[in-house]
């Protein structure tokens, strides 16, 4: 391999979705920052929305292309490869993201090279190796522990006012303050990808937010932590910030971690909608996932930010394992009963690196079928692929279950940025 090399970094797109150009792909600028900090040239190739037939053009010829990999991407993933070896049979395929951190092994027998978890500091090594041209077939799992090091996502590699989020009724983008989360949810692929919580320092968020605000004037956003408002000696004084920078943003909360002192102090930030992942209204299906939160918790911390002036948003889950009409019926009360604003369905995958994909015997998983390109869920449509069948449904009686509850959810009003957004598109 030649001394000087150019790497173009690949998203691929969400065929299943209702529109993947959503948000600009985060964890890959941040790949493609630590690449330009070594000096190397490095181009992003989101194919999100872009027609078969531009890819090519789009990808380009480049000596090392690494492509994020989501298991509902894996196999449009070996397509591109296709692509990039037709442009360049020399180059080098390295896969990073979810799937492949879950799956090296399985993932080595369609890419050249894996590197697990966050991949800002193995890519360096890995860029070096290839140059060299003695590139090992899997780089472990490198973490980052001081968050502050690590060069800004490369947002200029990307158009970013061509993506479609939308919080508090304007153009937003998203930014991450934190990674990582103590928790474990048994159906969640953060702490394979992750394996420990780190916080930034609250001087290089508000840096990175004035950044933006001077960049590109966008003073809304979507912040995607798994839980920002954990911490509340680092939160309330980046609360503090965020009120003078007079920004709009949306995040995820905890039930149990959060108070209504702290949802007034986020209303009072600038906080338009805060999420929480209740996934069911059955105390025993959110035991079996490992949740540690209770439904009670759950309604108590919707109702208390409602009371703040936020938009409450809910995660939920239909076909936890032992997910039956019974636990169906428990959501739709607590649905009542907590009254959210919006809320976005999920039906269970076992995802690869979760729990739930390690020990299927212990949540009663009897079958998944393998296909991964059925890996998906549109949010806030209630569709998804239907892949597990477990001790309390089988594929039939999971789609039945969907559709009641479903149903039941759009017969209810709603009002937040997701209805606000699915006005638009419609009427695009
Ligand atoms: C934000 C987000 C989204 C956003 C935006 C995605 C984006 N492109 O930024 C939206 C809403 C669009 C989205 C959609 C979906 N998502 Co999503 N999403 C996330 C979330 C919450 C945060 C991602 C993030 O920004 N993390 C912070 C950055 C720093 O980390 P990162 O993105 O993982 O990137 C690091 C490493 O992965 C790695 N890396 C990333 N890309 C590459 C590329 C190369 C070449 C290399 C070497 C390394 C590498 O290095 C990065 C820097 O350290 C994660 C959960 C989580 N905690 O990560 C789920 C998560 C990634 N999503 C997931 C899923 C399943 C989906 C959906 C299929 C819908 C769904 N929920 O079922 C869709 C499909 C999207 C698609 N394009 O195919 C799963 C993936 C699990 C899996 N095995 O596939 C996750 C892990 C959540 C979970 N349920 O466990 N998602």
């Amino acid at each position: 391999m030649k001394r000087t090399i150019n790497v173009c970094l690949i998203s691929p797109p969400q065929i299943n979705s209702l529109d993947d150009r959503i948000d600009p792909p985060l964890g890959l600028l941040y790949v493609a920052a630590s690449i330009r900090d070594m000096g190397i040239e490095v181009r992003v190739a989101d194919l999100a929305s872009q027609p078969y037939a531009q890819w090519e053009k789009l990808i380009g010829k480049a000596d090392v292309y690494g492509i994020e990999i989501y298991t509902c991407n894996y196999p449009i993933s070996k397509q591109i490869k296709k692509i990039c070896k037709k442009l360049n049979p020399k180059s080098k395929i390295v896969a990073g993201g979810a799937h492949p951190t879950a799956l090296p092994k399985q993932s080595l027998k369609d890419f050249d090279i894996v590197i697990k978890g966050e991949a800002d500091l193995s890519i360096k090594e890995c860029l070096k190796d290839i140059i060299k041209g003695k590139p090992k077939a899997v780089y472990d799992f490198n973490i980052p522990q001081d968050l502050d090091k690590l060069p800004l996502p490369a947002r200029d590699l990307v158009d970013i006012k061509n993506y479609h989020r939308i919080v508090g009724g304007k153009l937003a983008t998203s930014i991450i303050t934190s990674r990582g989360c103590p928790y474990k949810c048994a159906f969640c692929n953060s702490p394979m990808t992750f394996k420990k919580m780190r916080f930034r320092s609250n001087r290089s968020v508000v840096d990175e937010i004035k950044l933006i605000i001077k960049r590109y004037g966008i003073r809304n956003f979507i912040i995607y932590d798994d839980i920002f408002t954990l911490n509340r000696a680092r939160l309330y004084p980046l609360l503090d910030e965020f009120k003078k920078l007079r920004i709009k943003f949306r995040c995820n909360g905890r039930a149990d971690r959060n108070n209504y002192e702290d949802f007034v102090r986020l209303k009072e930030s600038g906080c338009t909608t805060i999420a929480f992942g209740a996934e069911s209204g059955s105390q025993d299906l959110l035991d079996r996932i490992n949740k540690k939160c209770t439904v009670r918790q759950n309604i108590k911390a919707i109702k208390d930010a409602k009371k703040a002036g936020l938009i409450t948003k809910v995660y939920l889950i239909v076909g936890i394992p032992g997910e039956n009409k019974d636990t169906i019926q428990e959501t739709k009360r607590f649905m009542e009963t907590a009254d959210p604003d919006e809320y976005t369905l999920f039906t269970f995958i076992p995802l690869p690196g979760s729990d739930t994909w390690e020990h299927k015997k212990k949540y009663g998983i009897r079958r998944i079928v393998k296909v991964y390109s059925e890996f998906y869920n549109i949010a806030g449509q209630g569709e998804g692929g239907l892949v597990t069948e477990t001790d309390s449904y089988d594929l039939e009686e999971l789609m039945e279950m969907r559709e009641d509850l479903k149903g039941f959810l759009t017969k209810r009003r709603w009002r937040g940025d997701i209805q606000e957004y699915f006005k638009r598109i419609k009427w695009r």
